[in-house]
């Protein structure tokens, strides 16, 4: 079909490195750029087939920052790229990068994000949230097996909250925390929302305007309202999310240093092992234990036993051609030998 004769004819513009072999996970695909060209290319295509198979149209969308349109200006810059000819390409893009005076020349160390001084205010974009009492709705928290020890503690045994704990990856805690009235799912690293059910929307809404309610069950409840029209619940939204804990705080008077303290974190190292294939690696019960390559969960569980108040797990990384190792203990020096000789149970 003359069809494919193009396909052959264009992806051999777009070749794919000998031997290279790369899996679609939870980041999509993702490698060093100059590995990327024939996957863009492959992508345009299955994108075409799957736009076909729903009958949708195709369409490449710019968002900017805040998830708007981009401006008027940088859609005529959209459509004067696009349509430049080949030869023309590189003045296009000086032309945009002189018109907004982008400064090229200038290096950027994406290691330093900025200079905090003691006392400073600044907040790293990750999701949490309070619990609720008096409204006979079921709520939980969804962790992984990431968030420390001492945090599913003290949801469990001081706050007395449920606690579910998941496999990595947004979708899994989303969906735990959609079994539940009020479900607050958080990843330890920064990403979290929580999320309402409808039944729960209601009995919020009506006991909000309920007349014979308290004014102390009326103030609790438009706290809750206000949540719920704060929160993003299609997504971990991290500037709702930062807005909700500043209400929080607010409200009950704390500052980021009490809440700090509330309780402390166990000791914790985080370590990548690379070996030849991680996919040998496959884990059950949230990612906590390791059940193939036989006898690596025994070698984990005989090195823990080792060290007080330990764990530790192995998992594949879906995001990096890597194994990574957590571990847990009591001291800062006996998490970093367990996650050490867990990493070398691991080659
Ligand atoms: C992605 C996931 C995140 C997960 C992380 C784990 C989404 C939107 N993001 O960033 O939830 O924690 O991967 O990476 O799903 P890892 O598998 O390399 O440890």
């Amino acid at each position: 079909m003359a069809q494919f004769e193009k396909v052959s004819q264009k992806s051999a513009v777009h070749p794919k490195p000998k031997g290279l072999t790369l899996q679609y996970g939870t980041a999509g695909f993702r490698t060093t750029a100059s590995h990327l060209d024939h996957v863009m290319f492959r992508m345009g295509l299955l994108a075409t087939l799957r736009s076909k198979k729903n009958q949708e149209d195709n369409g490449v969308k710019l968002i900017d920052l805040m998830g708007e349109m981009v401006t008027p200006a940088w859609e005529g810059y959209s459509t004067e790229l696009a349509n430049a000819d080949q030869e023309d390409l590189c003045s296009v893009l000086k032309d945009i990068i002189g018109k907004e005076s982008i400064n090229m020349t200038v290096a950027v160390d994406l290691t330093i994000c900025m200079d905090m001084t003691p006392g400073q205010r600044c907040c790293s974009f990750d999701g949490d949230a309070d619990r609720i009492a008096g409204l006979n709705l079921q709520v939980a928290v969804v962790q992984t097996a990431y968030a420390n020890g001492s945090s599913t503690q003290y949801l469990e045994n001081v706050m007395k909250v449920s606690v579910c704990c998941t496999k990595t990856g947004v979708k899994h805690l989303h969906h735990a925390a959609q079994e539940f009235d009020i479900g607050v799912y958080f990843e330890a690293n920064g990403h979290g929302t929580v999320l309402f059910s409808k039944k729960a929307e209601e009995k919020i809404q009506q006991l909000a305007k309920d007349t014979n309610a308290s004014n102390e069950q009326k103030h609790a409840a438009k706290l809750l309202k206000n949540t719920v029209n704060l929160i993003n619940q299609a997504t971990g939204d991290a500037i709702s999310d930062m807005l909700l804990i500043e209400a929080v705080l607010a409200i009950r008077g704390i500052t980021v240093q009490d809440c700090n303290a509330i309780y402390s974190d166990l000791p914790k190292r985080q370590l990548k092992a690379k070996v030849a294939d991680r996919r040998v690696i496959n884990t059950t019960d949230a990612e906590r234990k390791a059940v193939t390559p036989e006898g690596l969960q025994d070698s984990i569980d005989e090195l823990v036993k080792k060290y007080k108040q330990a764990r530790a797990f192995v998992r594949p990384s879906g995001t990096e051609d890597v194994v990574r190792v957590y571990a847990e203990a009591d001291t800062q020096e006996s998490v970093d030998g367990l996650a050490h000789q867990v990493s070398l149970a691991v080659y």
